[in-house]
């Protein structure tokens, strides 16, 4: 068992699937979870992992609820890394709260696995002196019941430091070996903002539309006019994280036309949210870029109508 322990706050499909695979590998992970019911349910039957060969197993984990943190220290002397899997729309203050002092404290480091920008901005200020880490994963998860994961998809997981100081450096190689040993692409970088834009600029136009227009992420492009509003929605978007000073290193419209491909059956995680009722990520993705076009004196007509749209039919 490694020394380090591992915290995951978020019990949806990313958060089940990297905590079964790190506790398969023998690590001490907890999962701290929205309900109680959920947190129960997991520390009596575990979580049951659907892998990507089709295999379920059944997997110990420790859980408790987000909840149940009264302001009490959980973390100790030892150190530990806690990984934020929640979606964006759940970082808000009464989170934050809670996690502050009693599970993000001066002996923790923290990854923050979300779609889209503006959280991080929140994060510095709750925890102006704790290493802030980013992260962008591909993998494929999909939540089937409150104790049960599909991985369906494998894909690198790029981490790197938001704000991190020299302590940091230690800790940020042990995760990245904890992380290689549970079977996850895992690579350290320090073009994090790169990455994040890259993903982004990916989300800001695959996400609205599929969610606009009810469709596969494979159908999209297929009818003229749509690719037609890909296309333009991608310029107006990689125009904005250009100014801003993001570089890639390929070419960006094909690798949205590639996404759509390599997830041609997948039902974008903003069309499942429109689907099940949720709040969609919009704020952070459309609305994040046209919140930096404002910053930046820059247009953004087609990312403020996606916001407008998706936001319509929502609710
Ligand atoms: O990341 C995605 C998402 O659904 O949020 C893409 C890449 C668009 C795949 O659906």
């Amino acid at each position: 068992m490694n020394n380090l322990k591992i915290h995951i706050v978020g019990g949806g499909a990313i958060g089940l699937l990297h905590a079964a695979r790190l506790a398969l590998s023998g690590t001490d992970v907890t999962v701290w979870t929205r309900t109680g019911e959920q947190a129960e349910r997991l520390r009596k039957e575990g979580i049951r992992l659907v892998t990507l060969e089709g295999e379920e197993r059944d997997v110990q984990v420790q859980s408790q609820s987000i909840d149940s943190l009264q302001g009490q220290d959980v973390v100790g002397s030892s150190s530990a890394w806690v990984i934020l899997t929640v979606k964006q729309s759940h970082i808000h203050d009464g989170l934050l709260q809670r996690l502050k002092g009693s599970l993000i404290q001066k002996n923790t480091a923290v990854l923050c696995l979300q779609n889209g920008i503006g959280h991080m901005d929140k994060m510095e200020g709750y925890f102006p002196d704790i290493p802030l880490y980013t992260g962008v994963t591909s993998v494929g998860a999909r939540r089937l019941d409150p104790r049960s994961v599909r991985h369906t998809g494998d894909g690198p997981l790029w981490f790197g430091p938001h704000r991190a100081d020299k302590r940091s450096e230690n800790l940020q190689n042990l995760l990245l070996n904890i992380l290689k040993s549970a079977g996850f692409r895992a690579g350290l970088s320090n073009e994090m903002r790169d990455r994040i834009y890259q993903k982004l600029l990916v989300n800001a136009v695959i996400n609205p539309l599929t969610a606009i227009f009810d469709t596969t992420n494979g159908e999209l492009p297929k009818h003229p006019s749509r690719l037609k509003l890909m296309r333009s929605l991608y310029e107006e978007s990689f125009a904005v994280l250009s100014a801003d000073g993001m570089t890639l290193e390929e070419d960006g419209w094909r690798l949205v036309l590639q996404v759509c491909e390599a997830t041609a059956a997948n039902v974008s995680s903003m069309l499942s949210d429109v689907r099940a009722g949720r709040k969609t990520e919009i704020d952070w993705i459309n609305g994040g870029l046209s919140e930096l076009a404002r910053r930046l004196g820059l247009p953004s007509p087609l990312n403020d109508a996606a916001v407008a749209f998706v936001k319509q039919i929502h609710s």
